[in-house]
């Protein structure tokens, strides 16, 4: 592939310069910002990911805030996840869904205060749907985009690099729970979340003043731990089975289609705008829905557009993420497979770009 021309609207983070002198080696486009995909390569930050500890740009991530005494309705409006249950200083992992059931985003939301949310958005322009529907339902809340910006240290390490920075009080944050902390005089939302199964933390960044410090300070205070830049591993979050919204769903699927039924209570998640046609289909159960695949023979090439899966001659699912995994020796993927071929141990063939492979519908995903 040839390069990116930098330009304004291709946004840079508070941590590009960082992610630079660190030696980025590839980039890709995230909600019009630059998230990057390689440092050393693919595989050997995937082997480091998962013994030591990595510092994550991952600004892309942007926050959807919405302020004001309608803000938790608005959040219902969007989502089958029931949010009554939901306090402040909870992150919640939500399907948001259109009026048809159609997935538009699957963000984590932070939960600020009764009045006041972070919708931490995947890559599609969700912030125009959730204006329109604050204005055309007449809510009172305000939603813009602030300039907020997450910082994710992930892999085993983590809790004792972010202890070296922020103190003690890290390690008694729960699993999508968040705590404020302080990092030079500055407050700082940290959860417990982030884009992999290695464990870690989020820290959502305010501004680009602090940025480079914070960068730097975990960087310096990780140099015992072998600290490293890093960043979401393709292959780590299909072992995973980590979506990602634009590659393995669409707004042509539903959340059950995409395995995210336990992210869903249709029936008590009252004012949800895609209630009445996930009840419908739920009826019928979903006749597609994401599984883990495994494709046989030596490492495929980059997934880069939907790959057909086959029974004979019929098309009965696609592949759409997949890579080689090192610790299972495997070619580990994530595909949209028909009811009528999705139990596990089924036998397809998939139509990679360098052509076809045997491939084999896996129980459940890696790790
Ligand atoms: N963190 C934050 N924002 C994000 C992401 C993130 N926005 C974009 C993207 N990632 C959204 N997609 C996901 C996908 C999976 C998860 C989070 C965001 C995730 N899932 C866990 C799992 O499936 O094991 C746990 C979910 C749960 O149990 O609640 O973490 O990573 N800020």
């Amino acid at each position: 592939m040839a390069l990116l021309s930098p330009s304004r609207r291709l946004r840079r983070t508070p941590f590009s310069d960082g992610v630079e002198a660190a030696g980025v080696k590839a980039y890709t486009v995230y909600n019009h910002m630059l998230l990057p995909t390689v440092f050393r390569s693919v595989q050997e930050d995937y082997h480091h990911l998962k013994q030591a500890v990595q510092v994550w740009d991952v600004a892309c991530e942007r926050q959807i805030e919405l302020r004001g005494p309608d803000a938790g309705r608005l959040v219902q409006l969007m989502t089958p996840r029931d949010l009554r249950s939901m306090l402040p200083g909870q992150c919640f992992y939500l399907p948001i869904v259109d009026e048809t059931g159609g997935m538009l985003n699957d963000p984590v939301a932070v939960k600020l205060a009764e009045d006041r949310w972070w919708i931490s958005i995947a890559d599609s322009d969700l912030l125009y749907w959730v204006k329109g529907l604050a204005y055309g339902y007449r809510l009172d809340v305000l939603v813009d985009e602030p300039d907020v910006s997450p910082l994710a240290v992930q892999g085993p390490r983590s809790d004792d690099l972010m202890a070296a920075v922020f103190g003690d009080q890290v390690r008694d944050i729960r699993f999508f729970r968040f705590a404020h902390l302080d990092f030079q005089g500055h407050d700082l939302v940290v959860a417990r979340s982030g884009y992999s199964k290695q464990g870690g933390f989020e820290i959502y960044v305010e501004g680009e003043q602090i940025g480079m410090p914070l960068w730097n300070a975990l960087m310096e205070a990780g140099q015992s731990m072998d600290v490293r830049a890093g960043c979401p591993n393709l292959i780590e979050r299909i072992e995973g089975g980590l979506l990602s919204y634009g590659n393995d769903m669409t707004d042509d699927n539903t959340p059950h289609e995409c395995g995210l039924g336990k992210f869903c209570n249709t029936q008590t998640a009252i004012g949800c705008i895609g209630r009445d046609a996930l009840l419908r289909v739920a009826k019928e159960g979903p006749v597609k829905q994401i599984r883990a695949i495994q494709i046989d023979g030596p490492a495929v090439p980059g997934c880069d557009r939907w790959w057909p899966l086959k029974h004979g001659e019929k098309t009965v699912g696609r592949v759409s993420s997949a890579a080689w995994s090192p610790d299972f020796q495997t070619n580990v993927a994530i595909g949209m497979v028909r009811m009528t071929h999705w139990d596990a141990g089924t036998e397809l063939t998939v139509e990679t770009i360098d052509g076809p492979r045997q491939a084999l519908v896996h129980e459940t995903f890696w790790a």
